[in-house]
């Protein structure tokens, strides 16, 4: 057999948007008038989009004829039955229930299984996840890996729950305070760093002696089962969907935003296997998201997400997917720019600390940097650090998270490696220039997520 020297995507292009290339002056401009985040730009002003792979998905011709099936029924459409078959089939939950999109999930399922004063043990913190497990009376406690914490860490699996960690909360708070074990596959917030099965097959055991649940953020599972089919011993032979299939089997409830692995540009779900719980989010769906068929989505928007389910676990599709990503990483150490290692499935992650080593956290790095990013070359990047890590809600103080990272975060099936090497050599530019930064101070703090509303200025004006 000819071995393949390389790969490509296993899709071509049958429709283009155009995009507006703007001067260093204009975007001068438009980064002064959206306070320094990134988050308040006009998409129209930027060039390259790499905020986030969440709804920025390019559908198939297949999912866009999937639209034009849309049973638009208020009750009981027929593309709701198509989805609920389809996670009962690829990702093994007994029930279904949807939402507008991933938090809509997380609120419902932190309401029914959260009591005032518990605890939720997670392999590291996402922002909406945890904003509603306090919401509705909890405390999140990180148990991730301490590798997790370590940019320069080759560690595998870095989304693996410190089974010690784990069983110390455990001794020290009571079993019954603590609801259920949240993990996520992949780590968000850590890099994009998997978990691997033998480290939920044991928390699994672990969460049984003490009739403790499993909740399983599923937003990125199958760029969390490629790594395990790459990493994992036993798992090579094994397809996606196969290891996909066996991850949800070894959790009781998840959450999912369908705007990341399935493809679509809106959606979410909650799915369970315990009847209870599936009662309850079939009741409290009707009061905050739409009727327990279609939770805030449109019939349509169902249609083209279960379609989206399949595609998104071709073994093919996920190996262009994180091959991307590790392209655009790879580019980036060879320009000698500091990432988080090893590089990871939905984006690469500046180290900001180690970028601009000079600033110190309080005056945000890597919002300074995604700043510093799109002014250079129009290219959107996102902050995800102290801004993104909010205030303790009992002291009132910055949480200040190890990890200071700008995420360069790639949509599935939008760009082309020449866009990727376009962003790369624009990080290499202000990495020249890099002593030239100087930080932001907030002008506008909001109370809750913050870091998609603060605004900043520059400490030195005119100077990011
Ligand atoms: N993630 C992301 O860009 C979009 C909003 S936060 C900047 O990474 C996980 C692991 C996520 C996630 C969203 C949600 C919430 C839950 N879990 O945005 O509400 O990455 O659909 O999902 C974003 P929704």
């Amino acid at each position: 057999m000819i071995k393949r020297r390389s790969w490509a995507e296993p899709w071509k292009i049958k429709m283009v948007e155009h995009l507006r290339m703007t001067t260093r002056e204009e975007r001068l401009k438009a980064i002064e008038a959206a306070g320094y985040n990134t988050f308040l730009l006009k998409s129209e002003d930027v060039y390259i989009d790499l905020l986030t792979d969440s709804g920025t998905n390019a559908m198939s011709d297949r999912q866009w004829a999937g639209l034009m099936i849309g049973d638009e029924a208020y009750a009981g459409s027929r593309n709701f039955f198509h989805l609920d078959d389809t996670v009962r089939e690829y990702y093994a939950y007994k029930h279904m229930v949807p939402t507008h999109q991933g938090r809509g999930a997380e609120h419902i399922l932190s309401q029914i299984l959260i009591k005032k004063g518990d605890f939720i043990p997670g392999n590291m913190y996402f922002t909406t996840t945890r904003l509603h497990q306090e919401l509705a009376g909890g405390t999140f406690v990180d148990v991730i890996v301490d590798e997790a914490h370590d940019t320069e860490s080759e560690f595998p699996f870095k989304g693996n729950v410190d089974l010690k960690k784990l069983e110390n909360l455990i001794h020290k708070v009571g079993a019954e305070n603590i609801p259920y074990i949240c993990i996520a596959t992949t780590v968000n917030m850590a890099g994009g760093q998997p978990i691997s099965l033998e480290n939920i097959k044991a928390l699994r055991k672990i969460a049984d002696q003490h009739g403790i649940s499993v909740v399983h953020d599923m937003t990125r599972v199958a760029e969390n089962a490629w790594f395990i089919k790459e990493r994992e011993a036993g798992y090579a032979d094994k397809s996606v969907r196969e290891i996909v299939h066996e991850i949800c089997s070894l959790t009781d409830h998840a959450t999912m935003s369908a705007k990341k692995d399935p493809l679509v540009n809106i959606g979410g779900f909650l799915a369970t296997n315990d009847e209870d719980v599936f009662r309850k989010a079939q009741n409290l769906v009707v009061i905050y998201e739409g009727l327990h068929t279609y939770g805030g989505m449109a019939g349509r928007d169902m249609e083209a997400l279960a379609i989206g389910i399949k595609e998104s676990l071709h073994d093919d599709h996920i190996q262009a997917r994180v091959g991307q990503t590790q392209y655009l990483g790879n580019k980036l150490l060879e320009y000698g720019i500091p990432i988080v290692k090893p590089i990871g499935s939905h984006g690469v992650f500046i180290d900001a600390k180690k970028f601009l080593p000079h600033l110190s956290q309080d005056v945000f790095p890597a919002q300074t940097l995604a700043a510093e990013i799109y002014i250079e070359a129009g290219v959107r990047t996102m902050e995800r650090g102290i801004i993104s890590a909010g205030r303790n809600k009992a002291t009132g103080d910055h949480n200040r998270p190890k990890l200071e990272l700008v995420r360069i975060t790639l949509p599935r099936r939008v760009y082309t490696q020449a866009h990727i090497d376009v962003t790369a050599e624009s990080i290499a530019d202000v990495y020249a220039r890099r002593e030239s930064i100087k930080g932001l101070r907030f002008t506008y703090e909001p109370e809750y997520l913050r870091f998609f509303q603060a605004r900043f200025e520059p400490l030195e004006p005119g100077k990011a």
